[in-house]
């Protein structure tokens, strides 16, 4: 079902599970040509959450900032293609949120083993604020916090589990967001972690 969160934001609750062990797969045969890596911020910080890329851009960040790529810089070569199973779901949860025609050409796939976390940040590296985000979480459940155009606005818990499938869009495009600690755990398809599958429109 799908829940509305605000004007531009939807939560379609597991809308990924009944393909999760096709989408599973298509992931680690993506992971196989382009490894999970741990990335450091243009700070200096190693991030908790390990990363890597399936589409034409791939996001990384280093000491020189955050930005897409078109090649994978641990192999130098392009990062693999976006599976059509991956892209579909991505298009078919943006059409039933009210976002036909998305055409994501960048999905990032961030793994997080217990403990790993991502702090409130808004995503602002893509050329074109005009195209919704689409985010898939698989594995362990996660607390989403979301908040509003502002860092200090007042944050919500939002608990994403196996196959739920949040849209971010329009107005809601920009908010501030992160992830909590995720807890110790294991679930019975991805074991003790979660991975979050995000497309988006890069370029
Ligand atoms: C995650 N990833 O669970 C999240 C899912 C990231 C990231 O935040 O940047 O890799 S994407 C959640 C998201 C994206 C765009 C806008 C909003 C949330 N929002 O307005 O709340 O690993
Ligand atoms: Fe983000």
């Amino acid at each position: 079902w799908i829940e509305r969160l605000s004007a531009g934001a939807a939560l379609l609750h597991g809308r990924a599970c009944a393909n999760d062990v096709r989408l599973l797969a298509e992931v680690e045969a993506v992971l196989e040509q382009a490894p999970l890596r741990g990335m450091e911020t243009p700070g200096g910080q190693s991030m908790s959450v390990a990363t890597s890329s399936c589409g034409d851009w791939g996001w990384v960040s280093d000491r020189r900032g955050y930005r897409y790529a078109a090649a994978d810089p641990v192999s130098g070569h392009p990062w693999p293609a976006m599976p059509d199973a991956l892209r579909d779901l991505a298009r078919g949860a943006a059409a039933e949120a009210g976002f036909a025609g998305f055409d994501p050409d960048a999905c990032l796939i961030n793994c997080y083993l217990p403990g790993a976390r991502m702090g409130l940040h808004q995503d602002k590296d893509e050329r074109d604020f005009s195209a919704p985000i689409v985010s898939v979480s698989l594995g362990l459940p996660a607390a989403f916090l979301l908040g509003g155009l502002r860092r200090a606005d007042k944050t919500f818990r939002i608990l994403l589990r196996h196959g739920d499938v949040l849209v971010w869009g329009g107005p809601d495009r920009m908010r501030y967001h992160g992830v909590r600690p995720v807890q110790p755990g294991s679930h019975p398809l991805l074991g003790a972690r979660r991975i979050n599958l995000t497309f988006r429109k890069a370029r």
